[in-house]
């Protein structure tokens, strides 16, 4: 996104002329500044891990007490931590790094707050301005390495910019399509001094300003089409999430009484235990809702992106010719992979509530006979019972059996479930019935392993009086397992449900079907014992070998309320997520089963 720097500096010295006329206004540190905008942004916590460049930074969090600063083991964790945290909250979340190693090692924290648009400011050091460009030490070009994996970023070059920089960057982090946003603070720029008049109450920008209000002429065609279909389907995803619209997607669905789907990142948007829930679609969605996605007439996709995970083969895709409405806030996401007819730029929550306006003014409402039929049709391919396994089985323990326990023992609790990437992933996706919105909360787009404890982490410290699961494997936990220690540190007792099955499971897979069984190193040989492993972190560890003790091991841990405790489930090694759709296939060739293989 383009800003131009000139708006910045222009605003900048406007402020310091007017600071100069204002002889009580005191002189405060960059450092100091900062503190005072986090403040004035109502931040309460920011996960870090401090460094020569930002020690400036340090002793300012030092002499304040309304922000709490947690210390994380790596700087990866910090940024997953917060990016956690405001996916749960829908806050923004905030990082702190140093210079060099610890911008690079943030990478992809950042990436994977950026894939799935969650807003966030990262503040990273940088060494002092006469010193850039020159090779200094632990310098690394941070505004260049960002670029490609930010909303925007922002190098603070001078200290009367600070407040305005830092109130532009959460600004543009939460709103229109979020984003991280990376404000680049060179060490000198935090030790010098100059007058603040306050952290700015407005901002400005001419060159951003994103739309929220949705074309009435485009929402009125919308609906005629929604009204005239015969076999609609309502696709959406994580846009519903992020611009707090369930309550209005729910109406919608109500109202019209269309089959509703979710992608892997709008799971819970939409109740999953309602019967116009079809379950997620995709490269491992259920057959009803790919079968509806590939023979719908009309679509109405809100806040999801026609991810090549959701469509399949576009080729595929693009043999029916179906209607497609898309809303989205952002206009670069339209028509991007799919082209489609109607498209509505805007901010999800004031589209759909003025589509509501329009359903509840109007007389017209879909055939109910054609409806019916689609109906029958959808309940027909429900009856396939895609999601079915080997429940009985009393030697081994099957992963969708945990998951599934799980839920059973949580639904009415006030649970939030975190995930790593992998099988064990879409485990929890398909098994899981995520009836609210900020409760899964998962890499999807970058889809990186590690997150799973850091998101716990950062959720539990927001909400201490929930149960924070992380449903992880042994291969992903292991990325990032060092904030076992941080969790023990501030107290944020977590329950780690590791589906341990021995493998890179999810590449054991493709190796099963793609190439014919050889497991090129996806086995995890010389694993270290979890239990003891947890227990040399000051928590308690769990060994579960049977079926019979699935249930009893959940209960246990989750007795043990003021305790982190990682539950190691030895589950089927040879299991696999199904429904699939190889790479290359149209989203409606999907493997059922190993007898498909
Ligand atoms: C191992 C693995 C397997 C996967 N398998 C699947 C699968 O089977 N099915 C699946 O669905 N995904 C799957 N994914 C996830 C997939 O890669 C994508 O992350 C996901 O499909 C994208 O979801 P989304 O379209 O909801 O987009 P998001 O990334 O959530 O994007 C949100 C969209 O909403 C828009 N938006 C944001 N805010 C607003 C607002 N206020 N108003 C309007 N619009 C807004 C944005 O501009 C964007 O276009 C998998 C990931 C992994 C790691
Ligand atoms: C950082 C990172 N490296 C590699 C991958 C590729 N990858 C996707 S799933 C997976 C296996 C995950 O193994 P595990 O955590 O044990 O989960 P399982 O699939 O066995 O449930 C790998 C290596 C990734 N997603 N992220
Ligand atoms: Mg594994």
């Amino acid at each position: 996104m383009e800003i131009s720097k000139a708006e910045i500096t222009s605003a900048a010295a406007a402020a310091s002329a007017s600071a100069a006329h204002n002889s009580n206004s005191p002189e405060l540190r960059g450092a100091e500044i900062l503190v005072k905008a986090l403040q004035a942004e109502n931040v309460k916590y920011v996960w870090g891990y401090p460094g020569g460049a930002v020690l400036h930074i340090y002793d300012a969090f030092y002499k304040q007490d309304t922000i709490q600063h947690v210390l994380v083991r790596h700087e990866q964790a910090a940024v997953h931590a917060a990016d956690g945290y405001a996916r749960a909250t829908g806050d923004v979340g905030v990082a702190l790094v140093t210079s060099g190693p610890g911008v690079t090692n943030a990478v992809t924290g950042i990436a994977t707050a950026y894939m799935d648009s969650i807003p966030m400011v990262i503040i990273t050091g940088q060494v002092p301005v006469p010193a850039i460009g020159l090779d200094a030490f632990q310098e690394c070009d941070t505004v260049g390495i960002t670029r490609p994996i930010v909303k925007h970023n922002f190098l603070v070059k001078d200290v009367r910019h600070m407040a305005d920089v830092l109130k532009k960057a959460f600004h543009i982090a939460r709103s229109g399509r979020p984003g991280p946003v990376v404000v680049d603070i060179p060490k000198d720029v935090s030790f010098n001094k100059t007058p603040y008049h306050g952290y700015p109450d407005k901002v400005e920008m001419r060159s951003y300003n994103p739309v929220r209000k949705g074309h009435g002429g485009q929402i009125r065609k919308a609906l005629q089409l929604l009204l005239a279909a015969k076999r609609p389907y309502i696709y959406t995803g994580g846009g519903v999430i992020l611009g707090n619209a369930t309550s209005e997607l729910r109406h919608l669905v109500d109202m019209l009484g269309f089959p509703c789907t979710n992608t892997l990142m709008g799971l819970g948007a939409y109740p999953a235990t309602d019967p116009k829930f079809l379950g997620m679609l995709g490269m491992h969605g259920t057959i009803e809702a790919n079968n509806a996605m590939q023979n719908c007439d009309v679509l109405l996709a809100v806040g999801a992106r026609f991810d090549d995970r959701v469509i399949g083969n576009p080729k595929h895709f693009a043999q029916n010719e179906r209607k497609i409405i898309h809303i989205d806030i952002d206009p670069s996401s339209i028509s991007k992979r799919v082209k489609v007819d109607i498209p509505i730029v805007g901010d999800v929550k004031d589209v759909l509530t003025e589509l509501i306006a329009m359903v509840n003014e109007s007389s017209a409402r879909p055939d109910p006979a054609s409806l019916a039929e689609w109906w029958k049709t959808i309940e027909a391919w429900r009856g396939k019972e895609c999601l079915k396994y080997d429940r009985g089985n009393k030697d081994v323990i099957k992963p969708q059996h945990v998951v599934e326990t799980l839920y059973e023992m949580t639904k009415d609790a006030d649970a939030y479930i975190t995930s790593d990437v992998g099988q064990h992933q879409m485990w929890a996706a398909q098994y899981y019935k995520f009836n609210e919105p900020r409760r899964w909360i998962n890499s999807g787009g970058l889809g990186t392993m590690g997150v799973g404890i850091p998101y716990a982490m950062g959720i539990k410290l927001a909400k201490p009086d929930s149960e924070v699961f992380c449903v992880t494997g042994e291969g992903s936990v292991q990325m990032c397992i060092q904030e076992l220690s941080t969790c023990l540190q501030y107290n944020t007792p977590i329950k780690i449900v590791s589906l341990n099955n021995r493998y890179l499971g999810m590449v054991r897979q493709w190796q099963e079907i793609d190439y014919e069984g050889r497991y090129s190193s996806s086995y995890m040989d010389a694993l270290p014992n979890f239990v003891k492993l947890a227990e040399a972190y000051g928590h308690v560890g769990m060994l579960i070998e049977h079926p019979k003790d699935v249930e009893p091991a959940l209960r246990e841990a989750r007795k043990l309320k003021d305790r982190t405790v990682f539950m190691d489930f030895r589950t089927d090694p040879t299991e696999n997520v199904f429904p699939m759709v190889k790479a290359g296939k149209g989203i409606t060739e999907m493997l059922l089963g190993s007898e498909d293989l």
